[in-house]
């Protein structure tokens, strides 16, 4: 029976690895090549991605990998670099939790009002879209010499094989795809006077994306042609696509970084009330519609445990497990949290400010975020399903949070709807398995579901059928 390898970078941020994917009609093996920090850097102008680093630590993945059918590339979204007209990197690529681009989205609603912009995009208000990055660019010596942009999964693509192209997944948290036509939003580009021509032309997750170039070859020790196939290039695209639901009334919750909870649609919600509500439209497989909305995530966590030197990760959450239950709570969803650096004192001074008991042991702080995590969990599915008229009976989490029980069991008593935990590598996986797809290894989108279910081990949270605290805890902060 057909049988295929794939290797698969998916670049978090806070990890960048490569996975080797080992697909068959009833196989479906992930094992983890290489895996290396993604450490951002603060430098006189600002935040960076260390891209060069992110460069080695892919071409070390695809030595470690061995030889493969094919490679797919994916990343965290919205960032990208600048070549010049010799096709030269300017500059390291900017972060998107980078101050440049703040107040920068009132200047830009002043020649096209937000809720003209929700209506062209379906993409929720973040101030790092890459719309606002270019708005805030536009003024500099670097931007002047820019002749094109490429998403970060493009950028390592085209280093990779030499080709350009815009991965349309991806391209879609630009906001600057129309999400109904799937196609640039041309009268939104000519209205604030971006040129579309900065960007290659779209390609689709499955498409051909040129072959590794013979110094990578050389670099890495594979022997060509290796192939690269563009992928669902927004890693939450890929992870979207990995979720192991069976059936069409699942909500899914990608966690890792950030928290990315909501719905797989057929068509984009561009209500007025959608807007208000800060949800996207972003792009997924096939067409679909990735409707979700962005929370802070592990992210809170992260800058905790790095504060505070980074203890034992196992053991701080069993500490906060016993923890009294929703003692204080702040809002995950607020972006106030975006910035990098003195974490703990910000929820401390958030719950102070709201006149809650203050946590001040690191297992209090982490019981609050995560019972704030799990709180904005519930409250993203309840008013996904209500915006959108398609009522869920499972939620599926998948990603690095998956590995927190205490997380998935908060969550699944929240929205007092069953979790199904796993996998942790959904975004690989996907990646994996559009690649297999490419390769006439898999059916439909139903059909990688399906082999994600039947072989990766999952585990399922009934909910503890206490959701009247629950949303009692939720009122009191949606009324603060
Ligand atoms: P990203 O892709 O955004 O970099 P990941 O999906 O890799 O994020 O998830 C990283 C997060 O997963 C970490 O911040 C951490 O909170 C959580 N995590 C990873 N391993 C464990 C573990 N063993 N126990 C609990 N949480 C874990
Ligand atoms: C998660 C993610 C998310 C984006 C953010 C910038 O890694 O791609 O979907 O909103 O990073």
């Amino acid at each position: 029976t057909a049988r295929g390898t794939f290797a698969a970078v998916d670049l978090g941020a806070s990890s960048g690895r490569v996975m080797v994917g080992r697909v068959g009609p009833d196989t479906l093996e992930l094992a983890e090549a290489h895996r290396f920090a993604n450490r951002p850097v603060r430098t006189p102008e600002g935040l960076r991605w260390d891209i060069l680093a992110l460069y080695a630590g892919v071409l070390d993945g695809l030595r470690a990998a061995g030889q493969v059918d094919s490679v797919g590339v994916d990343s965290w979204a919205v960032d990208h670099g600048l070549l010049d007209a010799d096709g030269a990197l300017l500059g390291n690529p900017v972060h998107y939790r980078d101050a440049r681009t703040e107040g920068v989205a009132e200047k830009v609603w002043a020649t096209v009002p937000a809720a003209e912009l929700y209506a062209a995009t379906g993409l929720q208000y973040a101030p790092f879209n890459t719309l606002y990055q270019l708005a805030a660019a536009r003024s500099t010596t670097q931007f002047a010499h820019a002749r094109r942009l490429l998403l970060i999964p493009d950028l390592l693509t085209y280093w990779l094989t030499g080709e350009q192209g815009t991965e349309l997944t991806n391209a879609s948290t630009t906001q600057l795809i129309d999400p109904r036509t799937r196609d640039w939003s041309y009268d939104l580009a000519a209205r604030l006077d971006i040129d579309l021509s900065l960007f290659p032309p779209l390609r689709q997750p499955g498409d051909p994306a040129g072959l590794l170039r013979s110094e990578v070859l050389d670099e890495t020790g594979l022997s060509g042609p290796v192939p690269v196939t563009a992928v669902g290039s927004h890693d939450t695209a890929s992870a979207v696509a990995a979720v192991p639901a069976t059936g069409e009334r699942f909500a899914y919750i990608c966690t890792g970084t950030w928290s990315l909870a909501g719905l797989e649609l057929e068509t984009p919600v561009l209500s007025e009330e959608s807007r208000a509500a800060n949800f996207t439209n972003e792009l997924g497989l096939d067409g679909t519609v990735r409707y979700l909305r962005n929370i802070m995530g592990l992210w809170l966590l992260q800058e905790c445990v790095r504060a505070w030197g980074d203890p034992d990760l196992g053991e701080l959450l069993r500490e906060a497990a016993a923890v009294p239950a929703l003692r204080s709570v702040v809002d995950a969803g607020d972006a106030s949290f975006l910035a990098p650096g003195h974490m703990p004192e910000r929820i401390a001074e958030a719950c102070r400010a709201s006149g809650q008991p203050v946590p001040g042991t690191p297992a209090e702080i982490t019981r609050c975020i995560l019972d704030s995590l799990a709180l904005a969990h519930r409250k993203a599915i309840e008013d996904a399903q209500r915006l959108a008229g398609h009522s869920v009976d499972v939620v599926h989490i998948v990603g690095g949070g998956t590995r927190n029980e205490l997380l998935c069991r908060l969550t699944a008593d929240a929205c007092g709807l069953p979790v199904v935990a796993g996998p942790a590598e959904a975004a690989a996986l996907g990646n994996v398995l559009v690649q297999a797809r490419a390769h006439g290894l898999v059916g439909d989108r139903a059909g990688m579901r399906d082999l994600v279910a039947r072989t990766q081990p999952l585990t399922r949270y009934e909910p503890s059928g206490d959701t009247a605290r629950w949303r009692a805890a939720a009122e009191r902060l949606a009324t603060r």
